[in-house]
């Protein structure tokens, strides 16, 4: 492996991982009820970096218990909306304050660039805090005209709606952004009033327990959040368990499906964010030097590891080979190295089994006759690493087009503009995304509204913001996260009518 610009981990980091993690319940730090722990390790060495406690079951028990107390009889039930807003914008603000802490330790855990995580992941996470800390004080029902035709005559009524917090919510997030996806998890269930158990992932759980210290130190009342760090069975203990009223899911759709029959027992409410193999379709009229940069960040970005990714390149033919070359030849300028490294825009996959999979994805993919335009291999010799990949060559039925790879890997397919590109584009069981690169704005919106797609981005990719909904058609979720939408998931509405 090349060397190491030595970027020195600051203090209140080596301090973090100095000692086992423990699991957040009821306002302390505790150890698992087994007394178990397991190793998180750092992605660019494969080194361990510090033990976690190992959640199971009996803990997610616990967990429950104070997050239906603090539910029902702590403050939190009682608690004024301007104080759940205050206490939610002091989290936003201690994220902010301690963005460079939370940038390391992101880097060091999940492997991506410690700036990235910094002025990306914990920038945002910090906005979507106090974003939701807004909506703490505008949850609101409605005054309804009732007509009650069965009613005397000259009876009189008022009828109004009541939105109330569903209640205990566990929520299960992913390896991929694992201080953002508790943001967008945490905030808009706090916001409206409900409490939480959250499942780190078993490859990253250390910015979301770092992020528990925030919430204990901003003054949340205890068990309105709880940590539960664990494996799998911590997760599908969550979905099933009866004091759970609602689960919340980010994740694989394989899990997301499980998740959909573990909360059958008692119905509890699902929402889910799942996989995506997005289309990003670029046409003959794109402005070229926009477009091909965005069309790399469009499935680059986090390494390949975003449910996003815009991971099927199509480009009309009239541009194909250009396109395709100028979009490999930027890939293959890419700096790859250990997101610690400050020049590192490439770092590597989170895990030995991902990078397992993607290898083996490349592999199934040239055997199949793809031809790999730059990368197509590991990159170095330890870590986990893997080369930025342009695929083209392949056909729709291959694996490395139908198949989410969470990779730095695209495959690149050529559409006419008589044949248009929608049937091709919408061939996936998936529809989380899409982007559309053209000069010519209604074509742009005509294509819009061709794609079956949650997000679609024109001229950009990757284009969040905290206000605007995101989720998935088709196998890629229920539900929409981020702005107002995401209030929709954690309260439930009553409608109350007076007899006057
Ligand atoms: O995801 P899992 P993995 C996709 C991506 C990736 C693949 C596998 O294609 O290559 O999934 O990744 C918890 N009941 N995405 O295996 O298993 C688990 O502990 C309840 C897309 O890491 O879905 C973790 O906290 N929970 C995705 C979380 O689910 C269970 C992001 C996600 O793990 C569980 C990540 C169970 N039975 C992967 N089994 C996206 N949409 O962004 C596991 N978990």
């Amino acid at each position: 492996m090349t060397a190491v610009a030595e970027t020195p981990l600051l203090a209140p980091v080596r301090e973090f991982v100095s000692g086992t993690k423990q699991l957040l319940i009821d306002g302390k730090f505790v150890p698992a009820a087994s007394g178990r722990t397991f190793a998180t390790h750092d992605p660019a060495t494969g080194a361990r970096i510090t033990d976690v406690a190992w959640g199971e079951a009996a803990d997610v028990d616990r967990a429950v218990t104070a997050a239906r107390r603090a539910f029902e009889a702590g403050p939190w039930a009682t608690m004024r909306p301007n104080e759940r807003e205050r206490l939610l914008w002091r989290v936003g603000d201690l994220l902010t304050e301690r963005a460079e802490l939370f940038g390391q330790l992101e880097s060091l855990d999940n492997g991506k660039s410690a700036t990235v995580a910094q002025v990306v992941d914990t920038a945002w996470a910090a906005d979507v805090f106090r974003y939701y800390a807004g909506w703490a004080t505008k949850i609101e029902g409605s005054t309804i005209n009732v007509s009650m035709p069965f009613a005397p005559p000259g009876s009189e009524f008022h009828a109004y709606t009541l939105r109330e917090p569903v209640g205990v919510c566990a929520q299960i997030i992913p390896w991929n952004f694992p201080l953002l996806m508790a943001a967008w998890k945490l905030a808009p269930a706090l916001a409206a009033g409900n409490t939480v158990i959250l499942k780190p992932a078993e490859q990253t759980p250390l910015t979301a327990l770092l992020l528990g210290e925030l919430f204990c130190e901003a003054g949340f009342p205890p068990g309105v959040v709880n940590i539960v760090t664990g494996f799998g069975d911590a997760g599908a203990a969550l979905a099933a368990h009866d004091g759970v009223d609602k689960v919340a899911f980010t994740g694989s759709t394989e899990v997301g499906k499980k998740i959909v029959d573990a909360a059958k027992g008692n119905l509890k409410k699902v929402s889910l964010e799942l996989g995506g193999k997005s289309p990003n379709v670029v046409f003959a009229d794109a402005d070229f030097e926009t477009a091909v940069p965005g069309s790399l960040n469009a499935w680059l970005f986090n390494h390949g590891q975003c449910c996003v990714a815009g991971t099927r390149l199509y480009v009309e033919d009239r541009i194909f080979d250009d396109f395709t070359q100028a979009v490999a030849d930027a890939a293959s300028q890419v700096k790859i190295g250990p997101g610690l490294d400050p020049a590192t825009q490439l770092g590597p996959l989170v895990s030995q089994e991902q990078f397992d999979r993607v290898t083996g994805y490349l592999a199934q993919g040239l055997a199949d006759g793809a031809r790999a335009l730059t990368g197509g291999k590991r990159w170095g010799d330890e870590g986990y690493f893997v080369e930025p990949t342009v695929l083209v060559d392949v056909q729709p039925q291959f694996s490395v087009v139908r198949e989410e790879i969470f990779g730095p890997v695209v495959a690149a397919l050529p559409f006419t503009a008589e044949e248009g590109f929608s049937a091709a584009a919408n061939d996936s069981v998936y529809g989380l995304a899409a982007g559309i690169w053209t000069r010519d704005i209604s074509k742009a919106h005509r294509a819009a509204k061709q794609l079956k797609a949650g997000s679609v981005w024109i001229n950009q990719y990757n284009g969040f913001d905290t206000a605007l909904p995101f989720g998935g058609y088709k196998q890629s979720g229920w539900g929409r996260e981020l702005g107002a939408a995401a209030l929709d998931l954690y309260t439930q509405t009553k409608a109350v009518n007076v007899a006057l």
